[in-house]
């Protein structure tokens, strides 16, 4: 059979109640785990395809994106890069047990909120994202992550501590007060190394997986897994043992259509009135939403308007 002939019989999409069994069996990994890992999902040759496009995007707004590489040569995470190249959204529409494992967890249509290119390991510490994502009604968030290379030891995979997000809630209210003195004092965000909360938070998370001797551990992938995180699970990246090595991913933060997205001055004030409807715009791509973004994050260096690169 000839290969175009071959790959249309093969990567047909299939149909949710063919996907059933498998929707239940990471469906119930990630309520149990904390995370699930889909072998594959995509038409064959699909991740290599965007990589190479992201790429090409990147070395044509080489003028922008350039000043940012680091001494290992490469860039630091950017943020909505979907926004300017488009083609990223596949890793988002065209994986169709991926998303049906969202929607189940949902209960309802996932779409895209944000996402995170890196081209490098993220090396970051071990976190729970609820912080600065959270949703009304909570925890209604997931990680979507996406291998685009072999991620392995060497090029810092991703680090989860598995069953790490079964333990409960702090009290965020308490913690809040002991560096505030009302909860409607709390900031947003705040930058990297003076983000109190977070580190707080973090770190009593932290401790109390230690009691319960929950530990990270490494989570290998290959190019075209998906790893789908709860929100509540505690992961990082991984040290890069070899700095030289590129580990290209792509995570996409999504949570069910019309969800509004707070971040650390409504996590720590869990009883305050927020809206429950988002406030943005969602443009749609290949029957899926995704929020309407009108600007790049570079590192958190610098910050572009979409209309400023060439596409
Ligand atoms: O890609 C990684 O190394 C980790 C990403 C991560 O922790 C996150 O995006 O929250």
């Amino acid at each position: 059979m000839p290969n175009g002939v071959m790959n249309l019989f093969r990567w047909r999409k299939p149909s949710v109640s063919a996907l059933q069994p498998q929707i239940e069996l990471h469906l119930r990994q990630l309520n149990e785990d904390g995370y699930t890992k889909i072998p594959n999902g995509f038409r064959e040759g699909l991740t290599d395809e965007v990589l190479a496009s992201v790429k090409k995007t990147l070395r044509r707004n080489a003028a922008i994106f350039g000043k940012h590489i680091d001494a290992d040569g490469h860039y630091p995470r950017i943020i909505n890069l979907h926004a300017l190249h488009e083609p990223l959204l596949r890793l988002f529409a065209e994986n169709a047990l991926a998303l049906a494992v969202q929607d189940a967890f949902f209960g309802a249509r996932s779409s895209l909120y944000t996402s995170l290119y890196y081209e490098r390991g993220s090396a970051q510490s071990i976190h729970r994202d609820t912080p600065y994502f959270c949703t009304r009604p909570e925890y209604r968030y997931l990680g979507v992550w996406v291998a685009l290379e072999d991620a392995g030891e060497s090029n810092g995979c991703l680090a989860v501590v598995k069953k790490g997000h079964l333990i409960p809630e702090l009290d965020r209210e308490s913690l809040a007060l002991e560096h505030f003195k009302t909860l409607e004092e709390v900031p947003p965000g705040s930058p990297a190394g003076q983000d109190i909360l977070w580190d707080v938070y973090q770190g009593r998370v932290a401790e109390q997986c230690r009691e319960r001797g929950l530990h990270p551990e490494p989570l290998t992938a290959q190019a075209g897994d998906v790893v789908i995180w709860h929100p509540q699970l505690p992961h990082g990246g991984s040290q890069i043992k070899d700095l030289s090595r590129t580990r290209h991913s792509f995570v996409m933060h999504v949570t069910p259509e019309g969800t509004p997205v707070y971040q650390q001055d409504v996590f720590f004030n869990p009883r305050k009135p927020m809206p429950e409807r988002a406030s943005w715009r969602y443009l749609k791509f290949r029957g899926r939403k995704h929020a309407k973004s009108r600007h790049i994050d570079i590192g958190h260096r610098e910050v572009r308007r979409v209309r400023d690169f060439v596409r």
